[in-house]
């Protein structure tokens, strides 16, 4: 049989525009993947937006990379800031920082396994948008099929509850305007602690009661995922959660394990991003982000991302939940579509009680903020996670402006193209040895690529209409002109 080439375009429920190109051939008798590319198709350009502006501007502006991880980003801007003027925050600010960026991890595992992940494996109700999809390979007898699709809008209201949970301290979700250099902007009013409280006791009754069954349910019914999709087995964690205001001690800790053996410390300067196989000047290939640059250059011969390709110690590393857990010691080393699963609900939980805990170590006689002066010049580095792995910011700061500010994402690490030695990144060397049991519905390719949870707004995030493009505004009406100030008719 000659080899197929199926291609993904776009992936769906998952955040931002990801396509996904597998190579199908018969191995042993077995047809399975053989060989994949994921292409993050948008640039982002956030690093070129950022320039010559004030520092201050960096947090508002850097969380509009994403809706869904907003916190994260205002958080690693903030300490990329702070570490640049070489300033501690106040407990009350490390507590409610915790507070927010706690709940939006809570949302979004939720919000990962009930409505991007679930419908791989579960039949939607008899109606759009559940309908029409792909049937190959559900297992779930209908009347536990049934009480998943009710858990899926449950799921939704604790979301829901989740996001005002969070906008107590957080001001708004998603985009909370509170993570200021210098602390936090709210005040840790007693209202505010006791409606927090309420909420957190029920999310944790749900994690316990719906949302571990339900992954556990998942995992009998599909046990073969405990075999499928590892890739390479290298997990990196920057950790996140801190315990004291030094920043030494975290819920999660910080460290790499290299597909194996003990827990190694992380040296941020190890990390470099390669762009052979990226859209980007070759001028910019193997940069330290510290000193990292972001020139765009479409087309570029081999070519196939607007991703580039972040490597630590010339490695390609997995991030997220489950390398957390891993390198916390929280989750027995193993890596697979069902552990990313299990470890993301496990970690839902963990993180739920420590938000139960924080809120109780407030001091709302306290206060949460000191004055944030710009230094003059220096650089900075934020380094956290977002729910879906390991995020860093960098900055340069030059007359009291951004000079240079770069960003590496955790689907930046995940869904990364071929580095300069050519090898794949982590979710194209996951997707290699999948089984794929009906060529037109290739399910097993999109349960692989779901479980790292990717997000490409994260990772891109500008778009050109294509030449000729027309452009529609709702509620008022222009004369039709294209970009090219050309008229069309009606
Ligand atoms: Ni757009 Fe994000 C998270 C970050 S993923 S969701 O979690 O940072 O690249």
């Amino acid at each position: 049989m000659p080899s197929t080439t199926l291609t993904i375009d776009p992936v769906t429920r998952l955040e931002g525009h990801l396509k996904i190109q597998v190579t199908v051939d018969l191995v042993n008798g077995v047809q399975q993947v053989v060989d994949a590319k994921a292409t993050g198709t948008l640039f982002r350009g956030f690093e070129a937006i950022l320039k010559n502006r004030s520092p201050l501007d960096a947090p508002d502006l850097t969380q509009r990379i994403c809706g869904v991880c907003p916190v994260s980003h205002g958080l690693a801007s903030t300490m990329a800031l702070e570490s640049a003027a070489r300033l501690l925050v106040p407990e009350n600010a490390r507590i409610m920082r915790n507070l927010v960026l706690g709940s939006n991890f809570v949302q979004s595992h939720i919000l990962h396994f009930y409505h991007l992940a679930l419908l791989d494996f579960v039949d939607g109700p008899n109606m759009p948008p559940w309908q029409p999809s792909w049937s190959a390979d559900k297992r779930f007898a209908p009347e536990q099929n049934a009480i998943l699709v009710d858990h899926y809008v449950k799921a939704l209201e604790m979301r829901r509850k989740a996001h005002e949970m969070g906008a107590l301290f957080g001001g708004r979700l998603p985009h909370p305007p509170a993570f200021v250099p210098g602390g936090f902007s709210a005040t840790p009013r007693p209202a505010r602690i006791s409606g927090f409280t309420k909420y957190v006791a029920e999310l944790i009754s749900f994690i316990e009661n719906v949302y571990l069954p339900d992954a556990d349910r998942l995992a009998a019914r599909y046990p073969d995922y405990y075999g499928i999709g590892k890739g390479y087995g290298n997990l990196l964690a920057y950790g996140v959660f801190d315990e004291d205001v030094s920043g030494q001690n975290k819920l999660l800790r910080r460290g790499i394990l290299n597909g194996g053996g003990a827990v190694q410390p992380l040296s941020a300067g190890s990390i470099t991003e390669q762009v052979t196989y990226s859209w980007y000047s070759n001028s910019n290939e193997n940069l330290a982000p510290a000193s990292g640059a972001t020139t765009p250059q479409y087309p570029k011969p081999a070519a196939y991302s607007w991703l580039k390709a972040p490597r630590y110690s010339g490695a390609a590393y997995e991030v997220g939940p489950l390398a957390r857990m891993c390198v916390n010691g929280d989750y027995a080393l193993r890596v697979s579509v069902m552990d990313r699963h299990q470890a993301r609900a496990q970690e839902a939980l963990k993180v739920a009680r420590a938000l139960q805990t924080w809120v109780g170590q407030i001091n709302p006689g306290a206060g949460a903020y000191q004055t944030y002066i710009i230094p003059a010049s220096g650089s900075g580095l934020g380094l956290t996670e977002a729910p879906r792995g390991a995020l860093g910011h960098w900055v340069q700061i030059a007359d009291r402006e951004i000079a240079n500010y770069q960003v590496i994402t955790p689907t930046c690490w995940n869904a990364s193209p071929r580095d300069s030695a050519g090898k794949r990144g982590p979710l194209e060397e996951a997707l290699v040895g999948t089984p794929v049991g009906n060529l037109q519905e290739p399910v097993e390719v999109l349960r692989v690529i779901h479980s790292f949870d990717p997000c490409l707004s994260c990772a891109v995030h500008v778009m050109r209409p294509a030449e000729g493009a027309r452009i529609f505004a709702l509620g008022h009406y222009h004369a039709e002109e294209d970009l090219h100030g050309h008229n069309h008719p009606h």
